[in-house]
Order: C-alpha cells, then structure tokens, then sequence
C-alpha cells in the first residue's frame, strides 16, 4: 500500500498551449518535449484507510495548494471509492514558476498511485492517466525527446530519440522565484476564448512538429533551434494577445534572450525555449554548456542558473 516513483520535468520545443477537451484534459495540439535529468520530483505516497483526508507535504511542510489536485489525480488512478493517502513530496526545484513542476509531480504520482493499488499498468495507459490531470506530465512518462500526439479521446505519447542517442544540454536561467499569477489551465482557456492568433497557433502546429521530429531524427541541431525557438515565440505571441494579456516574461527575460543571441553570433549552438514563467531555458551542445551557463550567469538579472542533462521517464523507486 505504499510506493515510491520519481520523474523528472520536461520542456517542450514545439509547445503544448490550449484544450480540446477541458473535461477529459485533451490538448488542443501535439507536443515534442526533452525529458530533464538532473531536476526531479519524488512521490511517496501510502494508502491509509485510516486517514480522515488526503495530505501532502512538499519539502518538509505541509502543502494546502496542490492538494486537491493530487487528489483527483489519485481518483484517476485508483478509483473514486478509493482509500485516502498520505503523499510526501521532494522536489529539488521551485514549483510554480515555470519549470514544468507540474509535469513531474503528477507523472510520478500516477507512477506510484499505480503502484500502491496495486494496479499494474503499462506506460501508455499511465501516460494517459498522467495527462488527465496536467496534459505536460504524460510526456514526463518517456526519456528523452518524446512526441505527444492527440488521437480521437486519448493521447499517443512515443518516443522519438533516447537520452543518450542525442546527449543535450539544458542551462535554465531563473529571473524569478514566486508562484506564477495564472495557472495554465485557466490561462489557456483565456487564450483560446479571447486570442485572435488562436486558430493560427493551432492550424501551424502540424507543420512545426513535422519540421521538429525531421530535425530530431537527423539530429539537426541548427533546424530543432530555428523551429523551436519560432514556436515558442509564437506561442508567447498568442499569450500576450490574449485579453488579458498573459505575460510571463520580465525584464531579464528579455536580456536572457539577447544573450543567447550574442552566444549564437559568436558561433556557440545554443537555442532559447521559455515555457508559462520567466525562466529561460537555454538548450545547448554539451561541449557549449560552459560557455553558455558563463554567460547566462552575467546576465543582469538572472538570480541562480541550474543545469541538466536528458534523462529518462517516471520510474518506481520502491514499494511494500
Ligand atoms: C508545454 N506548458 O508544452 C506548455 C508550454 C506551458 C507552456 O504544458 O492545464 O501544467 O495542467 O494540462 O501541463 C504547462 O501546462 O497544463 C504546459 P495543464 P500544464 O510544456
């Protein structure tokens, strides 16, 4: 009745923005992400028919915020009847700024909710799950550059290239530690009501991914940051035109941006991604992660730089 799994974030390169499907958390287009290695989320969690209520510490408090969305995650999982559980929770980065907590949080608790009940599910139906209740967390099933592809009322995640077989670097400028303001599921939603680059962003999509999985097969390093980078700025595009606007970025954001700017003009293969918060992620060749972290680092700003490597999916640690 208890178990253990970790996972790691992901970021996405082509990005996720909008719902088909708020009910079932159907997203309104496909996604390729990289899997990190060096960030992550552990979830111990313990069935307990004793337990009045479901509880949750993150990091050694007790954690009020995520709970009732763990909850309906574990409803998910283990059925609604279900007993209640005590989760503890490690992360080693902040949460809710953009660093894609979210996807690892849930992806390791439907592991270990799994687990726990004694359910045994294979990868593809516990993505599914995974993304019932954060559509970025399916892809933190998989290791290293994944495809999440939408498919009639479920969700197709693959794997397009191991860890290994393209070793990257991601270099993540913080300019930010706080909460987020508006949630992305409710920022979505104000997207998809209210931008009029909406219909745009979504009919695009197709052609991206294409470009992007092309890209990562032949590992194209120069194709993957030209579509990547467009994408995410596209994104960001139909944020801030939504009303209201929905904008992350502050102004060290923007410095990070002119940043890996310079570093490509010196010739160093880098490319930025920023996902719903601040933070920029600077994906790089691993013989430029130095360089890149050096200059990230100077940047005015930028508050603390982490590194990581690609990695591999939600996993179990333990279970008795
Ligand atoms: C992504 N993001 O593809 C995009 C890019 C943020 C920007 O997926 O509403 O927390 O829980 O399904 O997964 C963040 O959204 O959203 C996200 P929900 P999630 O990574």
């Amino acid at each position: 009745m208890r178990a253990t799994a970790i996972a790691q974030p992901n970021i996405a390169l082509i990005k996720y923005w909008g719902k088909r499907d708020l009910e079932l958390n159907l997203p309104a287009v496909g996604s390729i992400s990289i899997t990190l290695r060096d960030l992550f989320t552990e979830m111990q969690l313990e069935l307990d028919e004793h337990l009045p209520a479901d509880k949750l510490t993150v990091n050694g408090s007790v954690d009020e915020t995520m709970l009732p969305r763990l909850s309906t995650c574990l409803d998910h999982v283990v059925g609604g009847g279900r007993v209640r559980a005590s989760i503890v929770s490690r992360c080693n980065f902040p949460v809710a700024a953009g660093l894609a907590s979210s996807a690892s949080a849930f992806a390791a608790t439907t592991v270990a909710a799994a687990h726990a009940a004694g359910k045994p599910l294979g990868v593809k139906a516990l993505a599914n799950l995974a993304g019932r209740s954060s559509g970025s967390a399916a892809r933190s099933l998989y290791g290293g550059f994944a495809e999440l592809e939408n498919s009639d009322k479920k969700i197709i995640v693959s794997t397009l290239c191991e860890s290994e077989q393209w070793p990257l670097t991601v270099v993540i400028a913080i300019t930010e530690t706080g909460p987020k303001a508006v949630g992305s599921t409710e920022a979505m939603e104000i997207s998809r009501s209210t931008s009029p680059f909406y219909a745009n962003w979504i009919d695009r999509q197709d052609n991206d991914l294409k470009t992007a999985r092309n890209a990562i097969l032949k590992r194209d390093f120069e194709q993957l940051a030209a579509i990547a980078e467009h994408n995410c700025l596209k994104m960001h595009s139909v944020m801030w035109a939504s009303r209201p606007p929905i904008v992350n970025w502050n102004s060290a954001t923007m410095r990070c941006l002119q940043t890996v700017r310079k570093l490509q003009g010196n010739g160093v293969g880098v490319f930025f991604t920023i996902d719903a918060g601040p933070q920029v992620k600077a994906i790089c060749l691993p013989e430029h992660a130095h360089e890149v972290r050096a200059a990230l680092a100077a940047t005015e700003g930028v508050i603390d730089i982490m590194e990581s490597g690609l990695g591999d999916g939600a996993r179990l640690v333990e279970v008795s």
